[in-house]
């Protein structure tokens, strides 16, 4: 298929959307053009909604007429549509490790970015008054009134709502600062995580970045201060057009990816079982201990029981030899464990099995 039978492609969302960023990176590196429209009239939501199963955002809208929904998702089937050029590493154990890294920057740094944007009162400031202009200009209320909402409804949703408590708020920026560290080290190395072109990992990370960290007043200073690589790759990535071949990638997983990889394994994974125990007992809320961070009221999210079974079977589809290779890797990292603690998953078919068209599922299960 060429994509010219796609065109227009039309993502929903904002323009300071995590994933909303996310997807629209991943179309610049990929070389697809793309128009960005604003979810702004409850008659657009309602249209978002009835096409895609929820009103999250991105939503993308094929020039065929097709409705896609989750970052994730598309992105795989455009990669297996287009094949070339590929922004997922085709070594089998590069994809792996980096549909790994796409997890975790998905669904374990929202946390401290949604805590940076909405704690500070300079962060929700800006982010109510944009979003008030962007998404909610049609409502007839005052531009403060439409501020405090919005802010209202962000932080009972994804920050203090989704567990973060003021005696917990330095421990959870902690998250944000070792992963600037972390990636810093690698930038000092090379221009992009797996080398000297963009790739999946990029992708994945520019979703905390490019519309959070590297916007929101109070991280963004942070990280021009103590970050400057990462402030320069996230600028980097931004300034991607098509990479005309793959090619010069590393070889294997980079070393200095370990300390990320700890991460996953001492941090992200046990959430996700603690998640997936709160699932199996009906409870949607959850008290969870996770690195040394106390967690109080945490809201469950059956969207991501969905994502450790979709990395199990990532793994699994691995050749032999490779899933040997992995694992060695994984085990070394603290990730084998936490992945496999669960022998059944309580998974929604409702939430996956129409992917990347239609699902049911917000990454919380709130305001649906
Ligand atoms: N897993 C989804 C997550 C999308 C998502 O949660 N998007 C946020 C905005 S960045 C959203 O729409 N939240 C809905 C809400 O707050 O009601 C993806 O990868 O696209």
């Amino acid at each position: 298929m060429s994509i010219d039978a796609l065109l227009p492609i039309t993502i929903y969302g904002s323009s300071i959307s995590y994933f909303t960023g996310k997807l629209e990176n991943y179309f610049r590196i990929k070389g697809i053009p793309y128009q960005l429209k604003g979810l702004t009239t409850p008659h657009c939501m309602k249209r978002v909604k009835q096409n895609t199963g929820s009103t999250q955002m991105p939503a993308l809208l094929l020039g065929d007429g097709r409705w896609m929904t989750d970052s994730t998702a598309i992105i795989q089937w455009f990669e297996r549509e287009f094949p070339t050029p590929a922004v997922t590493p085709i070594e089998p154990i590069q994809r792996f490790f980096s549909l790994l890294l796409e997890d975790y920057a998905d669904e374990w740094l929202w946390r401290p970015a949604m805590h940076y944007r909405w704690y500070y009162p300079e962060g929700s400031l800006y982010a109510s008054t944009h979003l008030a202009h962007e998404l909610a200009a049609d409502l007839p209320l005052p531009v403060f009134l439409k501020r405090w909402a919005i802010s209202r409804r962000q932080r009972n949703g994804y920050t203090v709502g989704d567990g973060i408590r003021r005696d917990q708020v330095p421990r959870v920026e902690a998250i944000f600062h070792r992963t600037l560290e972390q990636l810093e080290a690698i930038f000092r190395q090379r221009p992009f995580l797996l080398g000297a072109v963009p790739s999946l990992a990029d992708v994945a990370f520019s979703g905390p970045f490019y519309r959070h960290f590297c916007l929101d007043p109070v991280p963004a200073q942070i990280v021009r201060q103590q970050a400057p690589g990462v402030w320069e790759w996230s600028a980097r990535l931004a300034n991607c057009t098509r990479q005309s071949e793959l090619g010069i990638l590393l070889e294997g997983i980079p070393a200095d990816w370990g300390p990320i990889l700890n991460e996953v394994g001492q941090h992200y994974l046990p959430y996700l079982c603690e998640n997936i125990d709160a699932v199996k007992k009906g409870h949607q809320r959850f008290d969870a201990e996770i690195g040394g961070v106390l967690y109080r009221g945490a809201r469950w999210s059956k969207y991501r029981v969905w994502c450790l079974q979709r990395l199990r079977e990532e793994y699994t589809a691995l050749p032999e030899q490779d899933q040997q290779l992995a694992r060695s890797l994984l085990e070394q990292h603290s990730c084998w464990e936490p992945m496999w603690r669960h022998k059944q998953l309580p998974v929604d078919a409702d939430i996956c099995a129409r992917l990347p068209f239609f699902s049911t599922a917000k990454m919380l299960d709130v305001y649906d």
